[in-house]
């Protein structure tokens, strides 16, 4: 069996070897004073040309995990994050929900405060080190997170490093979490002897049920309006070529419901677009058979349902959503697997059932709807190049047409699918549905730091800018060279808060005199101004005809190397 021996002059020197020897490139830290022995250790094997992550400094805690769980959407690696005791842990709470919701795996860790008084290399010496103490600093995150521990003694060091890399990666992916005393990471083991590489994979995919598959099969060849609605399924790119196998066996419609990524290519003419909150759709209400493909949330139970006679299948790595404290969607056959591994093989079952000439018709059906919804689209955004104030639609479609192959958005929500044609997989990231505001921004990091040669956008409301520490970001392109176009669509508002009192009291006092206390975010900032303070480009943008020029020169400067800001004073209906 293959080992490999790891100097360790400390606990902290073998710990980051043995995260390089595991193929973690990255460690992301907002370090304190727990992070000492870290440091030392990173400075001892940078001087002794010894492996190591890379080490990058970032400012806050909310983008550090946000960075993490972009990059992992970027490149399908995970990366590791440290923060500081007790409180880098209350900072990060947020983004590792994100990351828990969307299955993406991080490695999580913080430090604990000294345990000893004194006595130990690495006991208290400073005030907070009684203060920062917790009974259970796990507690924080323990419902998100897949897996706690703490790093107890160098002996276990190699144990624990796997059992937390095999925990994360284990499918439903998620977060783990970490805890180093500071102690444990100065102690002087002698050197550590480890397996190299590791024994411990978790690589496979998770195969369906064939009695399911063939089940599922039956029913929608069998259907004459059967519908597919996918939320998630693109966070694999293989499973939207699947996709499209499956849709074009069955000539089956495609509606992206909420999607976080890019599901189905949007000019794909069997893809009928795209559910929005609170509208209903009539190809929901005509299906008599539907396939849920990885969406939490396929349709709002109370807006509308499919059809009660119309079966309903289920396909997902958990298509139980186990970690939902409540949900109900009725699902007559269950397909839980890798869905790229899964829709092939229905797509397969399905050709054997289905009647060739149905499917013709079905297809000549959908496209023809999938033309008539395009247009109707094309002209609300047309329609707002000439107002005279931007609308959110105008933006979204000028973006459209400065996206090129090696383009990548992510979205924190204000972007509109309908407008903006993404074809191809893993170009499109959008924030996971428990909708912690402030993730897109370091995501959007994340995702540059996966794939540098990419342009990266991100796209966010003024709200989400806010709660996204801009200048921590701002900080982290210009300090990591990680440049990005960041587009604000600033409608000086949280209108989602707006729209939800609209909601709840459509004939309420807060419409009829127009007040939303709590909603409104006047005087905007000139949030154009806050990259400069990294050397970045900032633009204030006012008119719809002054959007495609200015996204020009923001793209132009990330080119050449510059964060940019485009603070697009706009409306989601002008
Ligand atoms: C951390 C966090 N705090 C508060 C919220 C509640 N919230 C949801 S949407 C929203 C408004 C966001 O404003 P903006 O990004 O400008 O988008 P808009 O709704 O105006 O389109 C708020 C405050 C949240 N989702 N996350």
């Amino acid at each position: 069996m293959p080992t490999r021996t790891l100097r360790a002059g400390t606990t902290a020197e073998a710990y980051l070897e043995l995260l390089r020897d595991r193929g973690i490139e990255y460690f992301l830290g907002n370090a304190g004073t727990d992070f000492a022995p870290l440091v030392e250790a990173f400075a001892t094997l940078e001087a002794e040309g010894r492996p190591a992550p890379r080490p990058l400094v970032v400012p806050h805690e909310f983008v550090a995990v946000s960075m993490g769980h972009g990059y992992y959407l970027g490149s399908g690696r995970p990366l590791a994050v440290m923060v500081h005791v007790t409180v880098g842990t209350g900072n990060a709470a947020t983004p590792i929900i994100s990351a828990a919701r969307a299955n993406v795996p991080i490695l999580m860790s913080a430090g604990r405060t000294p345990v000893t008084e004194e006595g130990l290399p690495g006991a208290r010496d400073l005030h907070i080190h009684w203060a920062q103490e917790s009974f259970d600093q796990a507690a924080m995150l323990r419902e998100y997170v897949k897996w706690d521990y703490e790093l107890r003694t160098p002996v276990q060091l190699e144990a624990v490093v796997d059992r937390a890399l095999e925990v994360m990666l284990a499918e439903p992916q998620g977060p783990v979490y970490l805890t180093l005393p500071r102690e444990v990471l100065a102690s002087r083991p002698s050197a550590l002897a480890v397996t190299s590489p590791s024994r411990r994979q978790v690589r496979g995919e998770r195969l369906p049920d064939p009695a399911r598959i063939e089940e599922a099969a039956r029913l929608l060849a069998g259907a004459s309006s059967p519908l597919i609605l996918v939320s998630a399924a693109g966070r694999d790119p293989r499973a939207v070529a699947a996709l499209v196998e499956l849709a074009e066996a069955g000539g089956i419609g495609v509606v992206e419901a909420d999607p976080i990524y890019l599901n189905f290519p949007h000019d794909h003419p069997l893809h009928l677009g795209y559910n929005q909150s609170g509208a209903t759709d009539p190809a929901l209400a005509e299906a008599d058979a539907v396939l849920v493909v990885e969406a939490d949330v396929p349709w709002y139970p109370a807006v509308q349902k499919p059809p009660a006679g119309a079966p309903v299948i289920h396909l997902g790595i958990d298509p139980f959503f186990s970690r939902y404290p409540m949900r109900s969607y009725p699902c007559d056959v269950p397909i839980a697997a890798t869905p790229a591994a899964a829709l092939p093989l229905l797509a397969e079952a399905v050709r054997r059932h289905v009647d060739p000439g149905a499917v013709a018709a079905r297809s000549a059906r959908i496209a023809a709807e999938h033309r008539r919804r395009r247009a109707a689209w094309d002209a609300v955004a047309t329609e707002q190049a000439t107002r005279s104030t931007t609308g959110f639609a105008w933006v979204s479609r000028c973006l459209q047409d400065v996206l090129d192959e090696d383009t990548v958005v992510v979205n924190e929500y204000p972007l509109d699918r309908r407008y903006t044609a993404f074809n191809r997989a893993g170009t499109y990231f959008a924030s996971p549905h428990s909708s912690g505001l402030g993730w897109g921004l370091g995501a959007a990091l994340g995702v540059k730091l996966a794939r540098p040669e990419a342009t990266v956008i991100a796209t966010l409301g003024d709200g989400a800018y806010f709660f996204s520490q801009p200048l921590s970001c701002h900080f982290v392109e210009r300090a990591h060279r990680l440049p990005i176009l960041t587009v604000i669509f600033n409608n000086q508002r949280w209108e989602a808060v707006k729209r939800s009192v609209l909601g709840l009291y459509p004939d309420g006092r807060a419409k009829a005199t127009d007040r939303f206390p709590l909603s409104d975010l006047t005087p905007s900032p000139h949030f154009e101004e806050v990259v400069k303070a990294v050397d970045g480009y900032g633009e204030r943008v006012e008119r719809p005809a002054d959007v495609a020029p200015a996204l020009k020169r923001g793209l132009a400067a990330v080119r050449e190397g510059r964060p940019a800001v485009l603070n697009v004073l706009c409306q989601r209906t002008p």
